[in-house]
């Protein structure tokens, strides 16, 4: 391991801007610069990634890159701005709506929006081969097929990824269907829309980001506290009632074990793909970058003023990741955290991420059932369903999936499925020669998976909080650990994406396009 070549590696960064530039004009399909004349939207907007600044902490605001929407058409209650959060709006959208969004780059530099755990025809899923140039716009016109549930947005640029989510660019959408509302869940002030994503603000309140260090790179960029939509550690005044939280990862590469204080028990009602079939009681959660939870907790019987911590609870920094120090070439003691910055929180740091105070009024209550939804027949188990092994390992100075790293056009055999075929894929974690080894979501475009099994690995502080259940579209596959999901492919034909979730990990290639044919 040649420091030489890891900087060469990291500083191709610095050059998406050209390549993202070349790919969106190239010969691909399908440049969406004007509005289809068959497609009439239910609803309609515009988003807009430009430079803005927040009020995120006292004093100075903070730069930042954000997303702000118009609504041009639809339900006035389509677009939701977090008051004060560099997030973009989030967008509510139903079941069975089309809708067009007319993307606006006012970066300085390539962007492209991909819909995470939406399924989406190609043209509208954010491939960073359509990335377009600064000052240019996109169409995207899709029918929400997907069911009730937590998904986001964010963009998808060639090795920007994780520079422009980290600046701010990201954000909820939500999906609602007629299921989901005849559950009567806690909603107006019990529902709480929590995007976790850590951060490093430096003394004059703006946000750090050393792309161009390569052990922080390697091993996905991690701040030192932990912004809730936006907000440093809110305290959030509740009734003393049922809360419904919904969660998203949208970190770059922290994995959580999140717990409540108070021995507050949550109720997992969903994962990345909507409402699960049962709910799922357990003390605590394992939540990795990209991963969505819904759940539920009861503070019926908590008194007035009382103060319920969310806190990500210490655990090994191992488990989520061992990046061999004699293997990356180093002496003892000079391995890649110990190169990193010290003003960041390892993964496996003990951090708060909020806190939930009740105030002096009884809240809505609520009894769960024992029955959340159904599922489609494409849930069964499928026998005889083509098996293929995805060995993940840190080789010729990348992250590879299948042996292979990103190459923007290009599909191996193996990748190309049939549209609405079922295939196992088993993502196989393994240590490279010099022990090198980490934790990687897995997230697969397109349809939402089942996770079918775990095997392998060693004792794992984050295994007691993994929730498998549901739909998923992100899966964790832990150090040694072999995972198998099984993937029912899109309708839609054309190229889409699975990739690590750690974003400096996709950024550096651990990424690989599916054909569906
Ligand atoms: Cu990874």
């Amino acid at each position: 391991m040649h420091r030489r070549d890891l900087l060469r590696l990291l500083s191709l960064s610095a050059m998406a801007g050209a390549t993202g530039r070349a790919y969106a004009t190239s010969a691909f399909p399908p440049d969406r610069q004007t509005a289809s004349t068959g497609f009439v939207p239910d609803v309609e907007l515009s988003l807009t990634a430009a430079p803005g600044e927040a009020q995120i902490l006292t004093g100075a605001p903070t730069r930042v890159w954000r997303f702000t929407g118009q609504l041009i058409k639809g339900p006035a209650t389509t677009l939701q701005v977090l008051p004060g959060s560099y997030l973009g709006p989030v967008i509510r959208l139903r079941r069975g709506q089309k809708v067009r969004v007319r993307f606006n780059n006012r970066l300085a530099e390539p962007s492209i929006v991909h819909w995470h755990g939406l399924d989406v025809p190609e043209a509208a899923d954010g491939h960073p081969r359509l990335a377009v140039a600064a000052g240019r716009d996109y169409i995207y016109e899709f029918e929400v097929t997907n069911r009730a549930g937590t998904y986001w947005y964010h963009p998808h640029p060639h090795m920007r990824t994780s520079a422009q989510v980290y600046q701010g660019l990201a954000g909820l959408l939500i999906v609602g269907d007629a299921e989901e509302d005849h559950l009567g869940l806690p909603s107006g002030e019990a529902e709480h829309l929590c995007v976790l994503q850590d951060r490093q603000v430096d003394a004059g309140n703006q946000l750090v980001f050393r792309g161009d260090n390569m052990m922080e790179m390697m091993n996905g960029f991690l701040g030192n506290r932990v912004m809730v939509s936006g907000r440093p550690q809110p305290t959030i005044d509740v009734d003393a009632g049922w809360q419904r939280i919904r969660l998203l990862n949208g970190s770059n590469a922290r994995i959580y074990k999140l717990a409540w204080s108070r021995d507050v028990k949550m109720t997992l009602i969903g994962g990345d793909g909507g409402l699960l079939q049962q709910p799922v009681r357990q003390p605590v959660l394992t939540l990795a970058p990209g991963q969505r939870a819904d759940l539920l907790i009861d503070l019926s019987s908590i008194a007035a003023g009382s103060d319920i911590h969310f806190d990500s609870q210490a655990y090994p920094e191992a488990d989520a990741g061992i990046v061999g120090m004699m293997g990356m070439g180093m002496g003892r003691g000079m391995g890649m955290r110990g190169m990193a910055s010290t003003t960041t929180a390892a993964n496996g740091a003990s951090l708060r991420v909020m806190t939930l105070r009740t105030r002096n009024r009884t809240g809505v209550s609520y009894h769960v059932p024992d029955r959340l939804s159904a599922f489609d027949a494409t849930w069964a188990a499928v026998t005889g369903a083509r098996i293929r092994q995805v060995p993940i390992v840190f080789q010729r100075m990348a992250w590879l999936l299948g042996g292979r790293t990103f190459e923007m056009g290009q599909v191996a055999p193996e990748e190309t499925v049939a549209a609405g075929s079922t295939q196992m894929w088993e993502f196989m974690n393994l240590a490279n020669g010099m022990g090198m080894q980490a934790a990687h979501p897995i997230h697969m475009h397109g349809r939402q998976f089942r996770v079918v099994q775990r095997s392998g690995g060693t004792t794992n502080a984050l295994r007691a909080g993994l929730a498998d259940q549901g739909w998923r579209d992100v899966v964790l596959v832990l150090p040694g650990e072999t995972v198998r999901v099984q993937a029912t492919f899109s309708r839609h034909p054309g190229l889409y994406l699975y990739h690590c979730h750690i974003l400096e990990h996709e950024d550096m290639g651990m990424m690989r396009n599916f054909r569906v044919s």
